[in-house]
């Protein structure tokens, strides 16, 4: 059983061709990006701005034409990508998920940006919404 309020949106991510004109645009609200980092396994570039207490904005650039999110740029253009939310037990959350007929991507989770542990639950069992869902590290 999964505990009570234990689920917070960790961020937005937009994918973008261009971190530098898609930072300027979101610079522009007022948002601050503080935080660069290559994630090598999901061949992205990252690029975050704190919204709120806990939210964030992530831009993501793919770095390899191979990567999932420069596929998804060529059929369906920049834009938003996916949202995050994160829990203090990843574990159970996936649990439960799958327990519920979810499709989760991976069989158990991965390092992502900040060391966070991620997984994903594929687009098609969620109304073509890719959700991620994460740990901190
Ligand atoms: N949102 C909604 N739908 C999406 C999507 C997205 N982001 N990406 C792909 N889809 C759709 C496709 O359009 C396709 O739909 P149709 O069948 O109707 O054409 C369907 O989902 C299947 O897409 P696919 O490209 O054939 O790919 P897969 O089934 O292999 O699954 C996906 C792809 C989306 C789960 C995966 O490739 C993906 O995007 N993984 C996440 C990678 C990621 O975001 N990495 C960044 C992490 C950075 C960090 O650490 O924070």
């Amino acid at each position: 059983m999964l505990p009570d309020n234990d689920l917070w949106l960790d961020h937005i991510a937009v994918a973008t061709t261009d971190l530098k004109k898609s930072e300027k645009i979101f610079s522009d609200f007022g948002l601050k990006f503080n935080h660069r980092e290559e994630v090598a396994s999901e061949s992205v570039l990252v690029s975050f701005a704190p919204i709120g207490d806990r939210a964030n904005l992530e831009l993501l650039k793919p770095t390899s034409e191979k990567s999932s999110v420069a596929q998804f740029i060529t059929k369906r253009g920049e834009g938003i990508h996916h949202i995050a939310f994160m829990t203090s037990d990843l574990t159970a959350l996936e649990k439960s998920l799958r327990e519920k007929g979810y499709q989760l991507l991976y069989p158990s989770p991965k390092k992502g940006a900040h060391g966070k542990m991620i997984n994903f639950v594929h687009p098609k069992s969620t109304g073509g919404v890719l959700v991620e869902i994460s740990q901190k590290a």
